[in-house]
């Protein structure tokens, strides 16, 4: 689907016109991927627009560009007001929030320290990432045949541009496949992530999830599931998993921002539980809602309104 254009955005302090927020093609990014972001969604109560879990997000953001030795020319808290602001100046009720900060025009070659860095924030509206049926009911995935990249390659604890490529791989052998997501495992053969969400199964009431030792990002949205579960009274492992742990469990389900919480039906053609979404994960995809219908006093601070 096209990105559906909205009037600004941020670049490097300033509120451009949407037509007109373009770099130049020898951007040592669009060469080495050498450009770290974030994904964001805002929503709409009857309270007004915010932001999830905004500050999270941001700080993470900065994680990522220390691990690639990008200094961020501005603050946690400039950035987080620039987001509340170009939602404001786009009159932007809900949507999908993307931050990146990337090495800019300057320098060729592989050293990027000579190279500036530039932020930008844009934003636009985004359905479900893996389509309404799947949040409903359910969607079938393989196990990708290219690797997760490994802690000490490419480490995933970096939300960065070039280390998409990996997902892409898996992404795209499986929809050719004909499959709706690919699910990879880590160097070591554990179960490690979706292409651009974290995973979970329950069995007999427990819930696990693959730790970072497998090559994950530590998604957000893992973590709100995490708290949400303990908040439920399930309790929540971080454990290796192997791909049978996958086949024989009750439910598996995939998070994060873009995709929320979605029920995965089918892996490699065994289907899982009885092939529809369990009652964990539909317990916790209106859980979900309910806090995003600013609902849940607990974890209010998640709230961040515009
Ligand atoms: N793992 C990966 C590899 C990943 O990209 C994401 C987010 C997650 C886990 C979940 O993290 P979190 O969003 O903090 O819960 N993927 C983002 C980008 C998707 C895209 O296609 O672009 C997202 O969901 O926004």
């Amino acid at each position: 689907m096209p990105i559906q254009k909205v009037k600004f955005i941020w670049m490097n302090g300033k509120f451009v016109p949407w037509d007109e927020a373009n770099i130049h093609v020898l951007s040592h990014a669009l060469h080495y991927g050498s450009g770290v972001f974030e994904g964001i969604r805002a929503y709409e109560n009857e309270n007004g627009t915010f932001i999830f879990r905004l500050k999270d997000h941001i700080i993470r953001l900065f994680e990522s560009a220390k691990i690639y030795f990008m200094e961020i020319p501005y603050s946690i808290e400039e950035i987080c007001e620039a987001t509340k602001e170009l939602l404001r100046k786009n009159e932007l009720r809900a949507g999908y929030i993307r931050p990146i900060a990337f090495r800019g025009y300057g320098e060729m070659g592989l050293n990027p320290l000579n190279s500036p860095v530039d932020v930008v924030i844009a934003t636009w509206p985004w359905g479900a990432y893996l389509g309404e049926e799947g949040i409903e009911k359910g969607i079938r995935a393989k196990i990708s045949s290219f690797k997760r990249i490994d802690v000490n390659t490419l480490p995933p604890a970096a939300k960065a541009t070039g280390q998409y490529i990996n997902s892409i791989l898996a992404k795209i052998e499986a929809i050719k496949d004909g499959y709706d997501e690919a699910i990879l495992l880590d160097q070591r053969g554990f179960v490690s992530e979706g292409s651009g969400e974290n995973i979970f199964i329950v069995k007999n009431g427990i819930l696990y999830t693959p730790p970072s030792a497998s090559g994950i990002l530590k998604g957000i949205t893992r973590d709100t599931v995490m708290k949400l579960s303990e908040n439920l009274g399930y309790k929540v492992v971080e454990q290796e998993l192997v791909r049978t742990d996958l086949y024989l469990a009750d439910e598996v389900f995939f998070t994060g921002t873009a995709a929320e919480i979605v029920p995965i039906r089918e892996i490699d053609h065994r289907t899982i539980g009885d092939g529809k979404p369990g009652p964990v994960v539909r317990n916790l995809q209106s859980s979900f809602k309910q806090l995003i219908q600013g609902k849940y006093s607990e974890f209010e601070d998640w709230l961040d309104y515009v």
